[in-house]
């Protein structure tokens, strides 16, 4: 047993007195490419990674409903029956948002049993690495086998992106918790939000000897506050203004007449998510014709589109990509919301020394804190670990 699974189980048993029936998990997700475009019923193509969230869960003989967990001494207690999301608050909103949202989804909560969950997560919080989606997925599945309802993946994808909208306050995507759910080992999970249809994409990293860094930049960030709605505010008045129901119905020969019609803001916010979409599709194309050593120019341009057109990246972001890039990188890119978090740099195995301290050197030359560099592998979605 891995020592994450004692931790969760002991953990469980210290806090609640009594042995767990089950233990769940769930990854974190990087994004590849496809930022800002899942609201936008774009194409988004993340992959699951080898760092994920645990929980231990028993359920009860009445309807309360306890988590707690590692990383806070914080624990909760509320009643099945009368959960409301605005009620919910701390890291709680997490894990109870998502019964809530199954309630919403159709399992009836005056029947389910009540439930102990403990939860212990390797994804760092705040890293842009979606430790949010982690803990929702995880719950959702172990929710789903103990309460046995009939949800499928997708199902629970929105069953998160509820709990997330809702409980914690944040208006993301559908990416992170489809991504965590769907996710397979060494290969990408190519979304299209519209209609939720997924096609696993192999990734091919190893083979071409390549590594995945994720440079955690350690500017924190949430999505509950400021700048994600307001991009998303602006997506939804440029689709207004374009007479269309979504910005996945602008193509790129459409950006002219946009660009007459849109203020200047606006009209830069759209282009993000218009070529981005086009950016996605031709990275899918690119990875299967050439293999993923070509398609380090798209993840370049996503990262330019993103600092000069949607303007969500910061200086910490923008130096993470050009260190490693000058450093032999063959492309690189902020990765998730933006505002803080990680950016992430394809890296031939042979340079990933180089890289690491050509990022840490730049950043403690500008004074900056001290990043994280470690690769990540693409690793199976969310499942029943015992
Ligand atoms: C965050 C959100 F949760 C996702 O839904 C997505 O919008 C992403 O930011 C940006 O691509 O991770």
């Amino acid at each position: 047993m891995t020592d994450i699974r004692q931790d969760v189980l002991q953990g469980f048993e210290q806090r609640f007195g009594r042995r767990a029936q089950g233990v769940w998990s769930a990854p974190g997700r990087v994004n590849l490419i496809g930022e800002h475009t899942d609201y936008n019923e774009g194409f988004v193509f993340p992959f699951a990674i080898n760092r994920r969230t645990l929980v231990a869960v028993a359920k009860r003989d009445d309807h309360v409903a306890r988590v707690a967990s590692t990383f806070s001494d914080e624990a909760h207690e509320t009643d099945l029956l009368s959960l409301r999301p605005d009620k919910l608050h701390g890291w709680s909103a997490y894990p109870l948002g998502v019964a809530w949202a199954l309630g919403q989804f159709g399992a009836d909560l005056w029947t389910v049993p009540g439930v102990d969950i403990f939860v212990v997560s390797e994804v760092p919080v705040g890293a842009g690495l979606s430790s949010s989606a982690a803990i929702e997925s995880a719950v959702a599945v172990a929710l789903t086998d103990i309460w046995k309802l009939d949800f499928d993946r997708r199902a629970l994808a929105r069953v998160g992106q509820l709990a997330e909208n809702k409980a914690v306050g944040a208006p993301t995507g559908i990416m992170d918790q489809s991504a965590s759910l769907l996710g397979r080992r060494d290969a990408g999970v190519f979304l299209d939000c519209r209609n939720l249809h997924e096609e696993i994409i192999p990734l091919g990293f190893e083979n071409a000897d390549l590594e995945l860094l994720v440079i955690d930049t350690k500017v924190s960030h949430s999505h509950a506050t400021g700048g994600y709605a307001a991009r998303r505010a602006s997506c939804e008045a440029g689709a207004r203004a374009l007479g269309v129901e979504s910005l996945r119905d602008v193509h790129v020969d459409d950006l002219p007449r946009a660009q007459q019609i849109l203020d200047d803001e606006t009209f830069r916010r759209v282009r993000h998510v218009v070529t981005e979409n086009q950016r996605v599709l031709d990275t899918v194309r690119t990875l299967r014709e050439h293999g993923p050593t070509a398609i380090g120019g798209l993840l370049d341009a996503s990262h330019l589109s993103m600092r000069d057109d949607f303007e969500i990246s910061v200086p910490e972001l923008d130096l993470a990509v050009e260190a490693s890039r000058g450093a032999g990188a063959l492309g690189a890119r902020m990765t998730g919301g933006g505002f803080g978090g990680a950016a992430i740099a394809l890296t031939p195995r042979p340079l990933v020394g180089a890289v690491r301290a050509a990022v840490e050197s730049a950043f403690a030359e500008r004074g900056y804190t001290a990043p994280d560099v470690f690769a990540v592998s693409a690793a199976a979605g969310a499942t029943r670990e015992e």
